[in-house]
């Protein structure tokens, strides 16, 4: 059973979730079992911190038990892949796919034609249309055969559309483009379906959240593909990235309108790159309100995220403002679910209502349902804390007995038990052996231990 706990949660439900009754969140709830008894998928990006080891161990933590799905902030795509030509380098991306499979986790993979971040040795062959049909062809079929099976998902082409509001692909600053033209989409989709024929292909694209009206890429993203379903280009999917402002309030409803008219294509739509930004400039005035009206922005993506049954998956572009594009190339900031110390915003109650509100008995999945575990029941049902791994290595173990918190290598450590959904709820310094864990309720729980340097953090089951 899960067990109701009356934290913050519970007072800043009851502000912004308006009509829909909720209480509390159960211990044990979080996005990612929300989602999968939703049989949906919830998904952040791996920054590119965590690929080099140069990231809090908060992060990951927190990433295995909110996020069912994962995508490489910049190590899938051509230049990290191919850096060399016919020279692939498959390290970094190996090392998220043994993550994503160690966590039941769904990969997407990001991105194979895209016009920017190529190779400059790409470039040598600019305008030579046959090697560059050959160079696609071969980064295709290598890099999608590396991982065949493994992923779940390409974005197939990344950001072909010009940004000009004339209904035309982007002609200028594209290799792919401007050496063999149009075809060299068509011929992406082809190439990846020979490779890896179970994997969903997508077309991704930025400002598709703005809608289908004269000369705006979605109309254009949908007349393509309307063309490639009539043609038997194997695309299954788009993305709408949907990199926003808390400004864009209609956004929202224009994904649910894209949604619906990609459904009469049998094509998903899901969203790939989600953040709701604050103008830089406003950070150092925001306060609990501009917080709560982000949320209500979130809030509106997931619920038709729910609503809309070709909707698949939904993935934010970052976990914590600590580590975002935004601050260092947008202009944006603060526009994800964790503030830079990983405490969950008002955002993040937000998405958990929202999920709470639908119940799965009435949200449609485009999965098969074999691909989700069965709904968990009972007290760490399902959930093997032994076979969660400590992140640092080193010589600091724990250990739980009933309450009894059991520390090993610490000469006088700092405990911190987080729930799961990331929020303090013990904390204590100078512990030498054991700490008995008074007054939390039964369920899961996130213990973090630090001595000196040394770090460890553990998922821990009280029954
Ligand atoms: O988050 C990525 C950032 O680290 C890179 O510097 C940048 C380079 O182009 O790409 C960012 O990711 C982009 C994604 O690959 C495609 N859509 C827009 C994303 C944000 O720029």
């Amino acid at each position: 059973m899960k067990k109701p706990f009356t934290l913050t949660g519970v007072a800043l439900a009851t502000t912004l979730l308006g009509t829909t009754a909720i209480n509390s969140f159960a211990a044990d709830e979080t996005l990612r079992s929300l989602a999968e008894e939703r049989h949906r998928y919830i998904g952040a990006i791996l920054n590119s911190e965590w690929f080099y080891g140069n990231i809090e161990a908060e992060f990951e933590q927190i990433h295995k038990t909110q996020f069912n799905a994962v995508v490489a902030e910049n190590e899938m795509k051509f230049d990290a892949t191919e850096p060399n030509e016919n020279t692939f380098s498959y390290d970094k991306g190996d090392k998220m796919v043994k993550y994503a499979q160690e966590n039941g986790m769904r990969v997407r993979g990001h991105a194979l034609a895209w016009h920017s971040q190529v190779p400059y040795w790409v470039n040598s062959y600019s305008g030579q249309k046959e090697q560059l049909l050959a160079v696609l062809k071969n980064h295709i079929e290598n890099v999608v055969g590396h991982w065949k099976g493994q992923i779940a998902e390409w974005d197939v082409v990344n950001e072909a559309v010009n940004d000009d509001n004339n209904h035309g692909w982007r002609s200028n600053g594209s290799v792919w483009f401007e050496g063999i033209g149009a075809e060299f989409l068509d011929s992406a989709f082809v190439w990846a379906h020979a490779a890896d024929p179970d994997a969903e292909l997508c077309y991704n694209d930025y400002a598709i959240e703005w809608g289908l009206g004269n000369g705006s890429k979605a109309g254009f993203v949908l007349d393509q593909v309307k063309r490639w379903k009539a043609n038997n280009i194997p695309i299954t999917c788009v993305g709408t990235q949907t990199h926003i402002e808390i400004s864009h309030e209609t956004t929202p409803q224009n994904v649910r309108a894209f949604a619906k008219e990609l459904a009469k294509l049998d094509v998903k739509l899901n969203i790939t790159e989600l953040d709701i930004g604050f103008p830089q400039g406003s950070a150092g005035s925001l306060g609990q309100s501009d917080y709560e009206k982000q949320g209500h922005l979130y809030r509106q993506f997931m619920d038709v995220f729910l609503e809309e049954p070709n909707m698949g998956e939904f993935v934010i572009w970052g976990l914590t403002d600590a580590h975002s594009w935004l601050d260092g190339q947008q202009g944006k900031t603060q526009g994800l679910l964790w503030d830079k110390q990983y405490n969950p915003k008002p955002a993040f109650d937000s998405v958990m209502a929202s999920l709470k509100a639908h119940p799965a008995s009435q949200v449609k999945s485009p999965y098969p349902s074999s691909q989700f575990n069965p709904p968990c029941e009972g007290d760490g049902c399902g959930d093997s804390p032994e076979a969660i791994v400590s992140i640092t290595a080193n010589k600091l173990s724990a250990q739980i007995n009933g309450r009894t918190l059991s520390i090993a290598g610490a000469k006088s450590a700092k405990i911190d038990v987080f729930d799961m959904q990331g929020r303090p709820v013990f904390s204590m310094k100078g512990v030498k052996g054991a700490v008995e864990l008074q007054g939390l309720p039964k369920g899961l729980y996130m213990v973090r231990v630090r001595d000196g340097s040394a770090s460890l953090t553990k998922r821990i089951v009280i029954r």
